[in-house]
């Protein structure tokens, strides 16, 4: 009898079609919430799990008693209860590398719209009040030449630094659990304490994933370290960073300007101050958000729930435990 997988949200019909050669597939392309019937009914039976953006809770796998592997169509797994699965034998799979490029590119375009202030004058031009040429009071800052830090150092930090390092010649600071001697020779980079990091950077870039250790880990304190001038960009998870504590520092003008793709609550309610301010770029959530790289994303979440569901090792594996404890 062919093994079960629920999946939920933007895979192809190709996608499909690949996984139903050798599985049952249940797919459901619009899924609201964990809580629809029909969802839980499939998720009851399956071995396998492949999707994005579903909160994962230990209640919910009880329900799942046959669950072999999960496939998350994301490189981050704060949807996951990364031990209790691990504890459970079940395989957790992500999506890394395929994302990284893309990814930094949204990083960049924080950092360039936030300093030129595009969005900004984008609807200065909108609504009509371009009427003269421009003056001061729409200057922006430099890129070029200034001080990029980056807290967390992984793969898509890297790749922000490396386009800021060799496009825009700026000086590269890095805080990161462990050193990057590669990275500090290719880019010129230099290991910092997170709060001397804060304290020389134009732009400050977070790119750390989202875990107990990192939650909040910028908040009023942090703000309070950086210039002025100074921009911050999250790329993140919006709970890295105490929003409050944000808009606190947006508003004092004890930073400059904030470039935003990630919120502490998603989608971001127009309740929040963050959207209307004009020294902050909002964004929904866009990181990886590209036709190629999403396609690439959702296969390799195809071919990593394929690979555990016939017992081979998967491409991407977050609980190398897990694989480890199979007979
Ligand atoms: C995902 C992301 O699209 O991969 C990640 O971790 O943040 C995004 O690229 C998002 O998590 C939904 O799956």
């Amino acid at each position: 009898m062919k093994k079960r997988i629920v999946a939920f949200r933007r895979l192809k019909q190709e996608q499909l079609d690949q996984l139903t050669e050798d599985f049952h597939v249940d797919y459901f392309e619009k899924l609201d919430s964990a809580d629809d019937p029909a969802f839980r009914e499939a998720l009851a039976e399956a071995h396998g799990l492949v999707g994005a953006s579903l909160k994962i809770t230990p209640q919910l796998l009880d329900e799942a008693p046959h669950l072999e592997a999960i496939a998350s169509i994301s490189v981050g797994y704060d949807n996951y209860p990364v031990d209790e699965l691990t504890r459970r034998g079940i395989l957790l799979c992500n999506t890394p590398d395929v994302l990284t490029e893309t990814t930094a590119d949204t990083g960049f375009l924080l950092i360039i719209a936030t300093a030129r202030r595009a969005v900004e004058l984008a609807e200065f031009v909108k609504r009509g009040d371009w009427q003269e040429s421009i003056g001061e009071a729409q200057f922006g800052t430099d890129v070029h030449g200034k001080t990029l830090g980056m807290i967390g150092f992984g793969r898509i930090g890297a790749a922000i630094a490396r386009r800021g390092a060799l496009g825009f010649g700026m000086k590269i600071l890095y805080s990161n659990a462990s050193p990057k001697p590669q990275l500090e020779q290719e880019l010129g980079a230099t290991r910092r304490e997170m709060d001397e990091l804060l304290a020389e950077s134009d732009f400050v870039c977070v790119t750390v994933p989202l875990s107990a250790e990192t939650e909040h880990l910028i908040g009023k304190r942090e703000f309070a370290l950086m210039k002025p001038s100074a921009i911050f960009v999250n790329i993140a998870r919006g709970k890295v960073v105490d929003e409050p504590a944000l808009v606190a520092a947006l508003e004092s003008g004890e930073i400059r300007a904030a470039g935003l793709d990630v919120f502490e609550q998603e989608p971001l309610s127009l309740e929040s101050p963050l959207p209307h301010m004009a020294n902050v770029v909002a964004l929904p959530h866009i990181g990886s958000a590209t036709h190629e790289t999403r396609d690439a994303m959702a296969q390799r979440a195809v071919d990593n729930i394929a690979l555990a569901l016939k017992g081979e090792r998967p491409i991407s594996l977050v609980n190398e435990a897990a694989y480890q404890s199979r007979d």
